[in-house]
């Protein structure tokens, strides 16, 4: 009787896992890539689309040898192919049965208890929320959450901000992950720099040393979620309003309010991947982070907005790649520094260029804080090059600290050029930094 309840137990814990005997339409898919090799192919590559909005596109192609990414359903294979020969671009097909290689997701979580947060990990977005306020706990001289109202569906988000004197008024650096919701590796990012940030002796030596730090690591808690809840849904990106038409969802990186809508959107709401919403900041999600910009704008000298993948590191401006921002040279420098300091550590390079040139896109959230807020740094990096959207957890433990490199390179940065004068002098005077104590 024992055995047959455990039996009956193990079942129904097995049914409740994603992936189990469930069909996932992309298991039949093919993940195909197309290289244009000189600027009549790279407009063919810019310019395919599928008019039975079926083949989905994965990754655009920023030029010369940078590949269109695309995943195809089993019968527009022989569509997709034609395409690239009539367009005499190089085409290779990457992987057959894409949907295969998804992760496992537990729907179940374990309880805390029994598993401590792995930052190395795809996490929950539950367990994301524990895992920030044990971290206000745990340190509630460096950090304290902010309650930024709820998303869509009703998760309550929280802004982290790291902080080793909130009164000295210094620059702060603001970090946002997970606009796009199957970005997973990005707010895997964020949650190793706040780890990092309030762990690591030498952060409040250094990147805590004149500069606050505040991270909102998944923008788009709902698409999250989504993502996590089948495999069928592992690629969505938008966020999980509902529109007039009874689609599902606005891309969040086309809903910022500057120069909104004016390149690289789609105006239809069951576009899958760029409708940029009815109006600029339609999405509660895209308000909140404008929120913080607006009310921290003086301050705020740095934005990055992490996403995948690619591993670029790209500038304002994203809504046209015909001219470029005066303080270009200051941004390109700024980021090349940064991709040096990865590279060292091992990581692959940044490819650093404006976003515009890489493909035009308005409605951005980089745009928007360069633009509308005045931040002078203002960033999207997309992280991981190789695994497309499916990066293996088994490879956070090498990349996430290779890539907190470059975060240093940023806060040195901004304390450099922005620290407060009386809190230079102090820092010169006294050793009282070197003094802080150390945690955990
Ligand atoms: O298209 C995007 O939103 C970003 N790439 S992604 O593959 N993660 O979707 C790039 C955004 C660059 N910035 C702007 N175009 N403003
Ligand atoms: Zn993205």
């Amino acid at each position: 009787m024992v055995s047959l309840q455990l039996l009956v137990f193990g079942i129904t814990t097995l049914l409740l896992q994603v992936g189990c005997g469930e069909h996932n339409k992309y298991d039949e898919y093919t993940l195909i890539s197309l290289y244009p090799t000189n600027p009549q192919q790279v407009e063919a590559a810019r310019h395919f689309y599928d008019p039975e909005n079926r083949v989905e596109i994965l990754k655009s192609s920023r030029g010369v040898n940078d590949s269109l990414d695309v995943l195809v359903p089993p019968d527009r294979v022989a569509i997709l192919q034609k395409y690239a020969r009539s367009n005499e671009l190089q085409f290779q097909v990457k992987e057959t049965e894409y949907g295969r290689k998804f992760e496992f997701v537990e729907r179940v979580p374990r309880r805390r208890v029994l598993r401590p947060f792995n930052v190395y990990d795809y996490n929950s977005f539950g367990s994301i929320q524990e895992y920030l306020d044990t971290v206000a706990t745990r340190h509630p001289d460096l950090v304290t959450l902010q309650n930024l109202g709820s998303s869509y569906q009703g998760r309550r988000m929280k802004l982290v901000k790291i902080s080793a004197d909130p009164n000295a008024g210094n620059p702060i650096i603001f970090i946002d992950a997970g606009i796009h919701a199957r970005e997973w590796v990005a707010p895997a990012m964020a949650l190793y720099l706040i780890h990092r940030l309030t762990n690591d002796p030498d952060a409040r030596r250094n990147e805590l040393n004149g500069v606050d730090w505040y991270i909102l690591p998944v923008v788009n808690p709902d698409g999250y979620e989504y993502t996590r809840s089948s495999k069928a849904n592992r690629l969505w990106r938008k966020t999980r309003s509902k529109s007039v038409s009874n689609c599902y969802g606005v891309d969040g990186n086309r809903n910022y309010g500057f120069k909104w809508a004016v390149s690289g959107v789609s105006s239809n709401p069951c576009d899958k991947e760029t409708y940029a919403g009815p109006k600029p900041f339609s999405e509660p999600e895209t308000l909140m982070v404008r929120n913080v910009m607006m009310e921290n704008a003086k301050r705020l000298k740095l934005y990055v907005s992490v996403h995948s993948y690619g591993q670029y590191l790209v500038y304002p401006w994203g809504f046209t790649g015909d001219f470029l921002p005066k303080t270009w040279k200051k941004l390109d420098s700024l980021a090349r520094s940064v991709s040096d300091a990865v590279q060292r550590a091992g990581g692959k390079p940044f490819k650093v260029m404006s976003a515009g040139k890489w493909y035009p896109a308005a409605g951005g959230s980089d745009d928007y804080a360069f633009g509308a807020v005045g931040v002078p740094y203002s960033y999207t990096m997309e992280l991981t090059n190789g695994y497309e959207f499916i990066f293996p957890k088994d490879l956070l433990r090498t990349v996430l600290p290779q890539f907190y490199e470059g975060f240093k390179v940023f806060g040195a940065q901004i304390r450099k050029e922005f620290r407060p004068l009386e809190y230079k002098a102090k820092t010169y005077t006294s050793s009282s930094a070197e003094n802080s104590s150390e945690e955990d």
